[in-house]
């Protein structure tokens, strides 16, 4: 099939070959969107064998999504790092001894400059972030102008600037923002093990602020943090039945910083990286459980190998980020990237598709 009727043709096979077997909890693969998934219902797909879950996440992948379709994204960090918050992961944290210099928020036009090479290098979505609790009511007409700007190139803008208020994400809505990142990173047990300056509950108040305001959602989480397996069915339950699923859910791989908590914490252990069968499995269960929405395989990418993304790819990850740098930290890189695409036949998502999608998820 060539690259055009590929794009051209959803395809639809395999969808009607799954193996159905409701003897269990564990649900048979469906093109339903469901938001009443129970924690034992996702255990039960996590306990699946492998294949048969990768077979099951694919087949609901080919429901929802073009297969072999993949989206750029491009991540700019507009404040880096002196932030007030003690999530254990993260080297920009204050408290983190990793050595990042702390910066203040950059320039508009630098912003847009690096924007417009992201579109000329194929990315069709720009996601700004920033090293903050939340934004100051100061800080909102720059970051307006950052969305108007990028949004006029035609990208699609995406920001993670910490908590938002009711107030601050219509503001953010009315510039035309599109998604809002802001991860809920795990189960709600495991959660204030990893973070105690806000909690679970003031994640999820600011994605309902972000939802009511009428912004796509994008939340996810982090694998490999030293979470049980009984927290990875935690994280996926909560965000697959929150009223509506995110439109975007990254799932990132812990990148284990020197100088953080969580990078010092298991430097050394077994638990220093997650097994990669394991994260494949979480990436399908969240492909299972929210169909329809966008899953990025996000963060650690640097150090996964061509054939471990290809199972993600192969379990319903539609979604990455691009360029040598994530926030602060290493990213595969484009020739890398671009290598991997002509090996496995992978093709950028172009922007009309990508609305289509969302459009079907509504
Ligand atoms: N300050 C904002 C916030 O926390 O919402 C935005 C930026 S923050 C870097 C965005 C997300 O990146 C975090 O919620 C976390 O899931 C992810 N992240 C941060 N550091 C990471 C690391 N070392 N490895 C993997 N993911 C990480
Ligand atoms: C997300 O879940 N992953 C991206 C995005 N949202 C902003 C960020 C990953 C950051 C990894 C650490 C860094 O580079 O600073
Ligand atoms: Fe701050 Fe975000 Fe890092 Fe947490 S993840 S320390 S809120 S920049």
């Amino acid at each position: 099939m060539s690259l055009e009727e590929n794009i051209s043709s959803p395809a639809k096979a395999g969808a009607q070959t799954i193996a159905h077997d409701n003897s269990g909890p564990c649900p048979a693969a469906g093109n339903e969107v469901r938001n009443d998934w129970t924690r034992e219902e996702i255990a039960a797909l996590f306990e699946l064998p492998f294949d048969e879950l990768v077979f099951r996440a694919a087949s609901i992948h080919r429901e929802h999504h073009t297969p072999g379709q993949v989206q750029l994204s491009t991540l700019l960090s507009i404040k880096t790092g002196g932030c007030p918050e003690d999530c254990g992961y993260c080297n920009q944290s204050a408290g983190a001894k990793s050595g990042l210099k702390a910066e203040k928020l950059i320039d508009v036009r630098t912003v847009l400059q690096t924007a417009a090479q992201a579109k000329d290098r194929g990315s069709s979505r720009f996601c700004m972030g920033a090293a903050w609790r939340n934004p100051k009511d100061r800080d909102m007409p720059a970051i307006i102008e950052m969305v108007k700007g990028v949004r006029q190139m035609g990208m699609e803008t995406c920001m993670t600037l910490g908590m938002l208020t009711k107030e601050q994400s219509q503001m953010l809505a009315e510039a035309g923002l599109d998604y809002y990142n802001h991860n809920i990173d795990t189960s709600p047990e495991h959660y204030e093990k990893v973070i105690t300056t806000r909690t679970f509950d003031d994640r999820l108040e600011t994605l309902e602020n972000v939802r009511n305001s009428g912004i796509n959602v994008c939340s996810g989480g982090i694998v490999g943090m030293g979470e049980t397996r009984e927290d990875r069915v935690g994280f996926v339950h909560a965000l697959a039945t929150l009223p509506r699923h995110p439109e975007s859910v990254p799932v990132n791989a812990l990148v284990p910083v020197k100088g953080t908590v969580l990078g010092d914490m298991l430097a050394d252990t077994p638990l220093a990286k997650i097994d990669d069968i394991e994260f494949v499995r979480t990436i399908a269960v969240a492909r299972i459980t929210m169909p329809a929405s966008m899953v990025r395989l996000s963060a650690g990418r640097e150090s996964m190998s061509e054939s471990t993304q290809a199972l993600c790819f192969l379990a319903g990850a539609n979604s990455i980020f691009t360029g040598d740098k994530l926030l602060t930290t290493g990213n595969a890189g484009d020739d890398a990237d671009e290598a991997m695409f002509a090996k496995l036949g992978l093709v950028p998502m172009a922007a009309e598709q990508r609305d289509d999608v969302m459009e079907a998820a509504e």
